[in-house]
């Protein structure tokens, strides 16, 4: 192997048909005579898949010599959807793979349709993590994702009746060509157990446990377009081969013998599927734990390969936590450095607060996570025993500059005095941090004031840094949109906006171009008809491509609103009725798009699914109304279904109460295909509105600062629906969706459970916006002139951005073109 080098696998039509054969006959064990489109897929993918790992090779050898400094993102959630057709765009190999497949009888499209989803995440926050292992393999960062290997990830959603129903996600049934089993990378991690002081030590321990599950690697290439970087998501599966008890097998007992592995392999079986509540379950803490102490480990041991000494660590590894779930990696990176390493603590606490970074998500206070301290020290009892010692230490340094305040140590302290006793672990990674950033604006300036103030003013304003979420502009431009990535190709001059999305600007050039105008809304007229087919396939409803596409798909929650999306959707049926047949004619014809899961135990979330589904009934099968207005719920919201949809909308919501939604992620999404937001003053549509300009977008509603107030009067004061939602109301009540009562508590959220995300005060605003909304769409001209221009000035949302800024002022890493 001498001369082994790293050289391009050949890319002409034979050299890529040959291995397809291969792999269908010596993989999969098929022939060209035999072969389904599932086969055909996965032969297909496989022969990619050998181009990646080439890549894949060459650049962790090149990483590897030059000692790059790498980050790591460590995430419990990577929402990853499909990746052949990314993969085959990355490689610019998408036209030779169609021709090869179309001359045995395929269509690439229905190939590329046969890959499930690698459904690894409950929405925006594992889908931003999955934009920013891409944004690092395409913007040459060295960098790699940590997260877990579910077996089952997010349920998928049937609706049955029109209420949702989970089954599970079983993704991993058929073979999987995107992972690599790396089944020597395995760690073994400890629970329960006891410690036993190190004599002589002040801060050394041993643990002594029996109770051990091994973490095996398995590795997921992050394709990059334009580089031979291959980046990678390391995913931990818990193995189970040493807990094998033959003992109990040579009695005869083979149940028994197996019982361990069984206990084992829950800890990575299933994917929380609890978007934005916590739920502080045992199980949930094992996990975090298993995650943390497999990836650290690992970093380590890949650290020391280097020789260097571990003082040097913040130096060749950054560590940035998507929000509290990692959080344990700070303890455990402790407990490595002080009983494994024998540091001292200062020595172990410097290297530690220099290597983790810190990123919040949410405010919700539902969602903030907390461990009662009898479970940790239970399960734990090294990590309690640290993050103890972490909070004294942190709580003397309070103490010596704010003597004698004895509030502040309450308030501040990473354990809380509630019974049982709580450790708070947004302070823990606070405190482990050198930077916390929130990812938009708004949400940045939100967490200073509110969850960190006590922090801003112990440990200064510099710590707490604003990081704007982006998107992937392979994914979510090139690769789900074609046509209009075609003209914007077109008007840059070639296709390096991908890796570089300032070059949109170029779009205003064209904006006056009645040929490129037209082009452009032609694009959207065909990503609507796809979407047409896509609902009749999926759903049975038929609409029109012609109406105006008006779509809310998020996880369903009430601070997200999609109940007052639907009663303004009654409000509006009600107004049609009202109308005579010539005076319905001159409306604009709509269909009102929903879809999103709802959390198995979130019960409101469930019957305002129920809700939608009752009112689409209802009016879906009024003739009078026809296709004036139709309403769809699409079941089992993905990535997959997203690449449909956000091509295809028009207008898109985005409407959570001022404060709540930390930026959003789908309304970039929108906005960079060519679609118009109607939205509050929330999360990134703030930013989104200042880039683009306030002709482009639609906002209402009342603002973050005064939410105070007005929940306040709510708690004394009914709510004074206005006509409109009182109508709403009514029709709900005397039945029109079939029995009103079962809505009741929905009803009741709003007027007798204070109202807590403001629908009755929104509510006149939002009527007024649609009003607007429908103004602007009937002047088509001045529409498509809002779709470019905002297209053409949406650079920022590029997560390519959102890198190089944590790269540059977190991070601190450089890009490495890797070479042969
Ligand atoms: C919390 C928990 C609690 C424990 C069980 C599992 C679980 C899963 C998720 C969460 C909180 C998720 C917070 C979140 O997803 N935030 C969203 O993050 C997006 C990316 O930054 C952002 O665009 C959304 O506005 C924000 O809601």
């Amino acid at each position: 192997f001498q001369n082994y080098s790293h050289s391009e696998i050949s890319r002409d039509a034979a050299t890529i048909k040959n291995s397809v054969v291969m792999h269908l006959t010596a993989t999969f064990l098929r022939t060209p005579a035999n072969m389904d489109s599932g086969d055909a897929y996965l032969a297909s993918a496989f022969s990619v898949r050998d181009r990646l790992l080439q890549r894949w090779n060459m650049t962790n050898e090149y990483h590897d010599r030059v000692n790059a400094k790498r980050v790591y993102y460590m995430s419990l959630e990577f929402l990853i959807g499909r990746t052949f057709d990314n993969a085959l765009l990355a490689l610019e190999l998408r036209n030779e793979y169609s021709k090869v497949l179309g001359d045995v009888g395929f269509c690439l499209e229905d190939i590329i349709d046969e890959e499930r989803d690698a459904a690894l995440g409950n929405g925006g926050l594992g889908r931003l993590a999955a934009c920013y292992v891409d944004s690092m393999a395409c913007s040459d960062y060295p960098g790699w994702g940590y997260g877990l290997r579910y077996k089952y990830g997010m349920f998928q959603q049937q609706i049955i009746d029109g209420y949702q129903v989970e089954a599970p996600d079983c993704w991993l049934d058929s073979p999987n060509p995107w992972e690599f089993p790396r089944p020597d990378v395995t760690y073994p991690v400890k629970f329960y157990g006891h410690l036993v002081r190190v004599p002589d030590s002040k801060h050394r321990f041993t643990w002594e446990s029996n109770v051990v599950y091994d973490a095996m690697a398995f590795d997921v290439p992050v394709p990059g377009y334009g580089t031979n970087n291959v980046g990678n998501i390391r995913l931990w599966s818990c193995k189970t081969n040493s807990l094998f008890d033959l003992n109990k097998f040579n009695a005869g007992d083979y149940a028994g013998a197996t019982g361990g592995q069984v206990a084992a392999q829950i800890l990575t079986d299933v994917l929380y599927p609890n978007d934005n509540t916590n739920e502080g379950k045992e199980l949930r803490l094992r996990q975090e734990y298993l995650f943390c102490s497999a990836t650290l480990q690992d970093i380590i041991a890949r650290f020391k390969k280097t020789g260097k000494p571990l003082s040097e660590l913040p130096d060749l590894a950054a560590i940035q936590l998507n929000d509290t779930h990692p959080t344990l990696g700070i303890p455990e990176l402790m407990r490595i450095l002080l009983d494994d390493e024998a540091l001292t603590w200062d020595e172990a606490w410097s290297i530690v607060t220099r290597t983790f970074a810190f990123t919040n998500h949410t405010i919700l206070p539902e969602a903030m996570e907390k461990w009662p301290v009898p479970m940790m020290d239970k399960i734990l009892p090294r990590h309690m025993g640290i993050i103890y010692d972490i909070n004294l230490y942190f709580l003397q340094s309070v103490e010596e500059k704010f003597p004698g305040d004895r509030d502040l140590l309450r308030r501040i302290s990473i354990i809380e005095e509630s019974n049982p006793q709580q450790v708070r672990m947004a302070f823990l990674a606070c405190v482990g941090s050198h930077k916390v950033n929130g990812v938009a604006a708004i949400h940045s300036d939100i967490i200073k004031q509110s969850i960190f103030n006590d922090f801003v003013t112990v440990q200064g304003e510099d710590k707490f840094i604003n990081k704007t979420n982006g998107v992937s502009p392979r994914r979510w431009m090139n690769g789900c949109n074609p046509d209009m990535s075609a003209l914007i190709t077109e008007a840059v001059g070639d296709r390096t906006w991908i890796n570089d999305l300032t070059k949109v600007k170029k779009l205003e050039d064209h904006v006056a171009d009645d040929d490129f105008r037209a082009r452009w809304s032609a694009a959207k007229q065909k990503n609507k008809q796809r979407l047409a087919d896509y609902i009749l396939s999926t759903t049975g409803i038929k609409i029109s491509a012609d109406a105006l596409f008006d779509v809310q798909v998020q996880r369903i929650h009430e601070y997200k609103r999609q109940l007052m999306n639907i009663f303004s959707v009654i409000y509006r049926y009600h107004c049609l009725k009202q109308m005579t047949p010539a005076e319905r004619a001159k409306e604009i014809s709509r269909v009102v798009i929903f879809a999103g899961k709802a959390a198995a135990g979130y019960w409101v979330a469930k019957q305002v699914i129920k809700l939608i589904n009752s009112v689409a009934e209802v009016i879906n099968a009024d003739a009078e109304i026809g296709d004036v207005l139709k309403v769809v719920f699409i079941p089992d919201y993905s990535v997959t279904a997203a690449e449909y949809l956000i091509p295809a909308s028009d207008i898109s919501q985005h409407i959570s109460t001022a404060g709540t939604e930390a930026s959003g992620t789908s309304n970039m999404k929108f906005v960079l295909n060519g679609g118009i937001i109607l939205g509050t003053v929330d999360g990134a549509n703030i930013e989104i509105g200042e880039e683009i300009g306030e002709e482009q977008i639609f906002f209402f509603g009342c603002l973050a600062h005064e939410v105070g107030d007005f929940r306040h009067y709510l708690r004394f004061h009914q709510p004074k629906p206005d006509e409109a939602l009182q109508t709403a109301f009514d029709l709900i009540q005397n039945n029109t969706f079939g029995d009103g009562a079962i809505f009741q508590p929905l009803i009741d959220s709003v007027l007798r459970g204070g109202d807590v995300y403001l629908l009755s005060v929104d509510f006149p605003s939002y009527i007024q916006a649609h009003k607007a909304v429908e103004d602007a769409y009937r002047n088509q001209e001045e529409w498509v002139t809002k779709s470019i221009l905002s297209v053409a000035r949406m650079a920022k949302f590029s997560s390519d951005r959102s890198i190089q800024e944590y790269a540059e002022e977190v991070w601190n890493i450089e890009p490495v073109r890797v070479t042969n």
